[in-house]
């Protein structure tokens, strides 16, 4: 057996003993994660039903020690879907939402169909100059009121974007002993995975786990660096990606009423965080989320998302579902293009149902400037300042805003850009 695994073993094992600790566990099948998670499954199950068992969810009280739990989870190296492989039925603390906020994730579904986020088709936007004016039109009205809209014909094929569905699958689901080489929270590291990038720092945590691919242009990882298993799929969905990007923003520029290029021209694409997520099923989804609402801090996000569902963005006072649209690509405004567009563009809340049906992919594209060969400042564009529209922000680097953001975690949606307003 190898070393790897006699590590999950023995954490899976310490982390058992402390949430039941009357039970002693002998180790004797190959098939350790599962085996272990079954008896804290029938034992937490056989011991409510005998009325001995405090909910494992509850353990809030004084002999329950959160930062331990949430070391031996991260030490396990197995992620969400390694408490789902081996049977959990009940969720760890660290991931159930406080009561008060409990009503929002467990009310109906479904928002109203007629409630949609903006749909803006690309066809012949290079073709047509009055249709090419109409699309920008509509870019800078859905950036305007909801932050968020959905483009189909866009130039990327339905090979692709299943293809790098199918290549993040094909990693989170391959042998945890394997996956686990790549699971680190190092800052330093260009391609990693682990379960919840802030679940130190996070007052609850999200029912995922993720691989990351930071992918700057001209500054990419070695091939060699990224999963084998999504390597060539990564490489080639980072350009069309990078491809799609370019088009937006030069639409967003023009929706600013600046030249195409501007937003290119002051590096707003050039690095590129590729963050692919896996859902797995869950089974208390009205008890815990898929992602805690939050903003996106960088400029654009470009996010595909599979046929589950899930994701919602909170509009008018309102949760709002962003419907999987077959071959259609989300984007939304991130903080720091709210931050340069002077709050004319609105990076809007959002967040992520966890569900009984998984696992769910989604693949976000974040874009921002490559944050080490950039010190550019960012402020309000002079462009779009006048006596009546003064600047609301000051400048801030990428990296000092990114530094702030991430001091708390995703955080229910309360803004870092309050640090930066005047
Ligand atoms: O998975 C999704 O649909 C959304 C992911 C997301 O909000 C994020 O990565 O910031």
């Amino acid at each position: 057996m190898c070393f790897d695994s006699c590590l999950i073993k023995a954490r899976l094992l310490e982390w058992l003993k402390s949430l039941h600790k009357d039970i002693i566990i002998k180790i004797t099948s190959k098939n350790v994660i599962r085996s272990l998670f079954s008896v804290l499954h029938t034992t937490s199950r056989d011991m409510e039903n005998t009325h001995l068992q405090p909910d494992l969810s509850e353990q809030n009280g004084s002999n329950y020690d959160r930062e331990k739990e949430l070391i031996a989870f991260d030490e396990t190296k197995a992620g969400v879907k390694g408490l789902v492989d081996a049977g959990i039925q009940k969720l760890p603390s660290f991931f159930v939402v406080p009561e008060n906020e409990v009503s929002s994730i467990a009310s109906p579904k479904l928002s109203p169909t007629y409630v949609q986020i903006p749909f803006i088709d690309l066809k012949d936007i290079d073709e047509d100059t009055d249709r090419h004016k109409e699309i920008v039109e509509q870019i800078r009205n859905a950036s305007e009121t909801w932050g968020f809209f959905q483009v189909v014909n866009h130039g990327i094929s339905k090979e692709v974007m299943e293809g790098m569905i199918e290549g993040v699958r094909r990693f989170h689901e391959q042998p945890t002993e394997v996956k686990m080489e790549y699971y680190s929270r190092s800052q330093r590291k260009k391609v990693k995975y682990n379960s919840n990038f802030d679940l130190h720092k996070a007052k609850v945590a999200n029912w995922r786990d993720t691989l990351y691919c930071y992918m700057p242009y001209g500054d990419e990882p070695d091939p060699e660096e990224l999963p084998e298993v999504c390597r060539e799929m990564s490489v080639k969905y980072s350009e069309h990606a990078r491809g799609l990007a370019v088009t937006i923003l030069q639409l967003l520029s023009e929706a600013l009423g600046l030249e195409p290029n501007h937003l290119i021209d002051i590096d707003c694409d050039k690095g590129l965080n590729i963050v692919s997520h896996y859902y797995p099923a869950c089974p208390e989804p009205n008890r815990t989320l898929g992602a805690t609402p939050h903003k996106d801090p960088f400029f654009i996000t470009i996010l595909m998302q599979d046929h589950i569902g899930g994701l919602q963005v909170f509009h008018q006072n309102q949760w709002i579902d962003v419907r999987p649209l077959p071959g259609s690509f989300v984007v939304n405004i991130g903080d720091l293009l709210q931050l340069i567009s002077n709050d004319k563009f609105k990076s809007a809340v959002h967040r992520v149902l966890a569900s009984h049906i998984g696992p769910r992919i989604s693949v976000a594209c974040f874009f921002k400037s490559h944050l080490s060969s950039s010190d550019r400042l960012y402020g309000p564009l002079k462009e779009l300042l006048s006596d009546e529209n003064p600047p609301l922000y000051r400048e801030s680097g990428v990296m000092d805003y990114l530094i702030k953001y991430n001091t708390k975690g995703l955080d229910g949606g309360t803004t870092t850009l309050n640090h930066f307003r005047l």
